[in-house]
């Protein structure tokens, strides 16, 4: 997979455009009116979700700009309440959002890996 230009138009194609749509199989763990959350297929720590919104976001820049502000609550709502429901919350867990070629973004449809299970590491590298 080549690095994601943030600019670009949304591209149905993407691979998870294709699991939103069942054209692909995905270990589904949470779906709501916004968001759709599956396992990552090359998890880096016993907890690895990647949450997707259901609207057509290239990147977290695409999202915060063009999305409805309900969307945009209902989709960071869904993300809390995945990790409530893998009890992370008192243990703690990470967010990581990659934007762009810089970002290290692959997948041209916006996702938030949550990540739990482990003790993270610095990530300021
Ligand atoms: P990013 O670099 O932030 O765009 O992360 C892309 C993530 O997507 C990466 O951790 C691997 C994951 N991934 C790529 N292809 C698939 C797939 O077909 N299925 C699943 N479940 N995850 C995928």
């Amino acid at each position: 997979m080549s690095p994601v230009d943030p600019t670009a138009p949304y591209d149905d194609n993407n691979i998870f455009a294709k699991i939103l749509r069942g054209e692909l199989p995905c270990t589904k763990v949470y779906e709501d009116e916004w968001a759709f959350a599956f396992e990552d297929i090359a998890p880096v720590a016993p907890i690895h979700v990647l949450v997707v919104p259901k609207g057509k976001y290239v990147s977290w820049d695409d999202f915060s700009v063009n999305a409805p502000a309900e969307e945009i609550a209902g989709f960071v709502r869904a993300v809390g309440k995945i990790a409530r429901e893998k009890d992370l919350v008192e243990v703690g867990y990470r967010l990581i959002n990659n934007i762009g070629p810089n970002g290290g973004q692959l997948v041209p449809h916006l996702h938030v890996h949550l990540l739990g299970g482990r003790v993270m590491g610095s990530m300021l590298t």
